[in-house]
């Protein structure tokens, strides 16, 4: 079914050892993550990710960020392009230290000029919402968006061309220099998505916002939340606007089941985390992620996974229904298994259409997503009992519901056995594709592909992930593998037009907390981000791995976590930090910060992780040891640096940032400035204040 395109020749070419050389190969292609002979620039263009659709490198001298740099806004919608404006200045201001102002006037000086203009012409992306431009310089650099959406995604592009550091949430000495290129891009399908399940384990408002950001900085359009499942509910839904002979207690969903998650099960020792969103936390994440050009679609999976409303409202709980109360047992007990496909809403009870439309109708309420999943999957109890009519009969008055809300729906494949509504979303994930192709071409559906093998992010990237589950995708599930699809292969005879978009999801069975949420997303939402994003003509593997390799002291310097595993040569970057000692006093003072995905270190020296033990290999571009040497900058000789990890390499985090220090003692209070050299010749400043 999928395409056997050139990861495959990787994946044999690496199993045989010669992986650097395909990787390190592919940097002479033209956008090049490494200086070489065809950056015309003083600075190589750094790895795009998702690949743009045309860059060009403009040769002559680059732009540099100073202090004096200003956001400048212009054109139309001011107001929003200031946002934008801010948005970017806010990534900015810590790592570099300059103020940044956002400013609606002429540009004057070295600007950064964004506008948002959708007639500025954007050739071969006219017409497209999200079409931008960027064009950089050593006088100025200007982004220009079709529309706001266009515009941010320029501006997190311009984020790609500067430093490693400049995500950074500490104050670095870096050059900030922006190549002089010109770029038109847009994206290949407006719905690029990520999915959250916060209902077997639950994430905080602050852990969805830094999963927002991070995902924002890849282009992700979409945010699918799914909040309910067997094991917990995660919305509240208030008593407000009850139907006249509803009595249902709502604010029992989260009472109740926003208490529960998954247990600890055989591929996750942990239990789930438990909570729930206030219909305030909701909006609050809504907002946020609008605001970074992300939509959030929520999902209430029904009519199966839904053991949670069943454990907390009595009225759900009929003979018809997976859990018929008894008097010792009014409601369904909390299930804490990893089980799919037990529980089911009574298909021939009003009481359930009565709950799914006070649930839907506050969804869609608080939800301005023109979508609402509904989710449809697994449920085979219920159709061993009803049988395949009694799943599409409950399915289409399900959806009769929604649409009468003012929304579409998105539904799992299997909801596609019903008719669907023309303009309705059908995620195919595993099994036939005979009704989603179906609904596609005789309803007018829309397909969003997310096929488990080659997207789901809840599959270990290797048989010693510790965790994560093995179903859709074994063995070597990294992101070679995540890359090596195409959206119009997932069912044969439904191309673009009928495509929707893309989404990887994130099952939460086995996953706690967003440090290992984030583990398993990056790299792989990257690669299918890109699947997403850039026109099939212009995806390449070998390329895409070329650039994904300066990515990754991006995410590092951002504080993101991921997997720095082996398939990509993972570069390396330095950068400085100023302090402030007392002469006299021996001490180990701090000079700068070292980014190296894919390695380890004993103090002295950071080395790629080659040995296969429970964190299997890292990837690093490092092809020798890397040392230092610190120059004080106070006359005495230079001295070897040492290397202290934030956060070491293990079988969940990425290698950290790594302090670079040196012990010194200054004679006499000034101001010293001071150098980093490393082994592999990069270098960085630093300025030591001495009292
Ligand atoms: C299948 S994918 C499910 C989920 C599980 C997931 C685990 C889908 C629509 N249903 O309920 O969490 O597998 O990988």
């Amino acid at each position: 079914m999928f395409r056997s395109g050139p990861f495959h020749i990787l994946a044999v070419t690496m199993a045989a050892g010669v992986a650097g050389v395909l990787i390190t190969s592919a940097t002479t292609s033209a956008v090049s993550a490494k200086p070489g002979p065809e950056s015309h620039g003083d600075t190589a263009i750094p790895g795009l990710v998702p690949k743009p659709l045309q860059v060009t490198a403009k040769g002559g001298a680059d732009f540099t960020l100073t202090e004096d740099t200003r956001i400048v806004v212009r054109g139309a919608e001011p107001a929003a392009a200031e946002e934008v404006g801010e948005l970017l200045a806010t990534t900015l201001r810590p790592a570099t230290g300059f103020e940044l102002p956002v400013v609606v006037t002429q540009p004057s000086g070295r600007d950064i000029v964004l506008s948002i203009d959708p007639d500025a012409g954007y050739g071969a992306a006219e017409g497209n919402p999200e079409a931008y431009r960027l064009s950089s310089s050593s006088a100025r650099v200007r982004v220009t968006g079709a529309t706001r959406q266009g515009l941010f995604d320029g501006t997190q592009t311009l984020r790609q061309l500067l430093p490693a550091f400049a995500g950074s949430d500490v104050r670095v000495n870096a050059d900030w220099r922006v190549p002089a290129v010109s770029i038109l891009d847009a994206p290949r399908f407006s719905y690029r998505g990520i999915m959250l399940d916060v209902a077997r384990s639950f994430l905080e408002v602050d852990e969805v916002k830094q999963v927002i950001d991070a995902a924002s900085a890849a282009k992700i359009s979409v945010l699918h939340l799914h909040l309910a499942d067997d094991q917990g509910w995660r919305i509240d839904i208030t008593n407000s606007g009850r139907a006249a002979d509803d009595d249902i207690d709502y604010t029992a969903l989260t009472r109740v089941s926003g208490a529960t998650a998954v247990l600890g099960n055989p591929y996750q020792s942990a239990d789930g985390h438990t909570g729930f969103y206030t219909q305030d936390d909701y909006r609050s994440l809504v907002r946020y992620a609008a605001e970074r050009e992300i939509e959030i679609i929520p999902e209430i999976d029904i009519p199966g996974h839904t053991n949670a409303a069943l454990a907390a409202i009595p009225q759900l709980n009929t003979a018809g229904s997976s859990h018929p109360a008894t008097e010792g047992e009014p409601v369904a007990p909390h299930n804490g298994t990893i089980d799919v496909g037990y529980s089911y809403l009574d298909p021939t009870s009003e009481a359930t259409y009565t709950f799914i439309e006070h649930v839907f109708s506050q969804l869609a309420a608080l939800t301005p997503s023109e979508f609402l999943h509904v989710g449809g999957d697994e449920s085979h109890a219920m159709t061993q009992r009803y049988g395949h009519e009694g799943y599409v009969a409950f399915v289409e008055r399900a959806l009769a519901i929604v649409h009468g809300l003012g929304k579409k729906t998105i539904g799992w494949n299997e909801y596609a056995e019903s008719g669907l509504t023309a303009g309705d979303g059908v995620q195919y994930w595993a099994g036939t594709t005979e009704h989603a192709k179906r609904a596609v071409i005789e309803d007018g559906a829309k397909l969003l592909v997310s096929p488990g093998n080659m997207s789901y992010l809840d599959m270990k990237y290797h048989p010693k992930t510790p965790i994560g589950l093995s179903w859709a995708c074994s063995g070597d599930c990294d992101v070679a593998h995540y890359y090596d699809w195409s959206p119009q292969e997932v069912i044969a005879g439904v191309g673009d037009e009928h495509i929707l978009g893309t989404e990887a999801p994130l099952w939460s069975e086995t996953i706690r907390g967003v440090d290992q949420a984030e583990f398993m997303i990056f790299p792989r939402v990257l690669a299918h981000g890109e699947t997403g994003w850039t026109a099939e003509s212009l995806r390449s593997p070998s390329d895409f791995a070329a650039r994904l390799a300066s990515v990754g002291p991006r995410l590092a310097a951002a504080g993101t976590n991921f997997y720095d595993g082996p398939q990509i040569a993972w570069s390396t970057e330095l950068a400085g930090t100023d302090a402030a000692v007392s002469a006299g006093s021996v001490g180990s003072v701090s000079a700068g910060l070292l980014a190296a995905p894919g390695t380890k270190t004993d103090g002295t020296s950071v080395t790629v992780d080659d040995v296969d033990d429970a964190d299997s290999t890292g990837g690093s571009s490092l092809t020798a040891p890397l040392t230092a040497t610190v120059d004080f900058g106070d006359g005495s000789a230079p001295v070897p640096a040492r290397f202290t990890a934030s956060e070491s390499r293990d079988s969940l985090h990425a290698a950290g940032v790594y302090a670079v220090t040196a012990a010194h003692a200054y004679d006499s209070p000034g101001t010293y400035r001071g150098r980093i050299t490393a082994s592999d010749g990069s270098r960085a400043r630093f300025t030591i204040t001495v009292s």
